[in-house]
């Protein structure tokens, strides 16, 4: 089975004290697997088509790569613990509901300007619904990370039903994406434990690449507006 992500065997050996039958337990996270898999699915292709017919229009693509995942259920499980959901493996419809991310997409566009070029023509998708936004390109966590969040609601279409699947979009600069893999990596690394002056040099090097962000696209401008490769849009 294609669809199938997650395993009711190998989930049970992490959770025993799942109620119901292995196959009891298969069936309800095979629907997992087939919702959400569908749903990123049918948003990489929106994305792609959006890109594409951008550059028939305007000679340029403002996506540079997408990647998509599906979050694991001990990541899903250990989520839904923290949001106080009590007993998520025999409560997965209530995860469903309030675990917005089980299903990702990430955008990663060439500048900063493309993430709300992109979000506004998928946004205007009379078949998207937007149900949460976060933008931390505008407001930057903490940590320095930036990325435009949303969550919209898509409809995937099954053999005897429609299902409205919510999903996590994150749009990034190339500069944006590649601070928050190597800062990922790095936290990952060290187990979640950054020391106070890693984490000072590592947002430092955020609000470095910020500059260089914006300075690329200053440049760009500059090429566009001397009759560069790229028509204007
Ligand atoms: P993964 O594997 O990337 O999916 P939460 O705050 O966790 O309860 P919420 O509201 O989704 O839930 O949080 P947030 O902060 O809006 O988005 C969480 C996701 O953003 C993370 O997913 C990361 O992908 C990314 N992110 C947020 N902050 C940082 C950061 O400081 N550094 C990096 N590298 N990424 C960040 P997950 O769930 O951690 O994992």
């Amino acid at each position: 089975m294609a669809f199938r992500y997650y395993d009711a065997e190998g989930i049970k050996n992490k959770m025993p004290e799942f109620k119901g039958t292995d196959e009891e337990l298969q069936e309800k996270i095979d629907e997992i697997s087939l919702l959400y898999n569908s749903a990123i699915k049918e948003l990489d292709v929106k994305l792609d088509v959006l890109s594409d017919d951008f550059d028939k229009k305007y000679s340029y693509m403002p996506i540079h790569h997408i990647k998509t995942r599906l979050k694991s259920m001990d990541s899903i499980i250990e989520k839904a613990e923290r949001y106080g959901i009590k007993d998520p493996i025999n409560n997965l419809d209530t995860v469903r509901k309030e675990v917005f991310d089980i299903g990702g997409v990430r955008v990663i566009c060439n500048y900063e300007e493309d993430i709300y070029i992109m979000l506004d023509l998928l946004l205007e998708q009379s078949d998207i619904k937007l149900l949460r936004m976060k933008d931390y390109c505008k407001k930057p966590k903490d940590s320095g990370y930036r990325s435009l969040h949303v969550v919209v609601a898509i409809p995937v279409y099954l053999v005897n039903r429609m299902a409205l699947v919510p999903v996590e979009v994150q749009f990034r600069s190339i500069a944006m994406d590649t601070w928050a893999t190597l800062e990922h990596e790095l936290r990952y690394k060290n187990k979640g434990e950054l020391s106070d002056e890693i984490q000072d040099n590592l947002k430092d090097c955020a609000l470095q690449l910020a500059k260089v962000d914006e300075r690329m696209s200053q440049i760009r401008h500059e090429v566009l507006d001397k009759g560069g490769e790229y028509s204007t849009y």
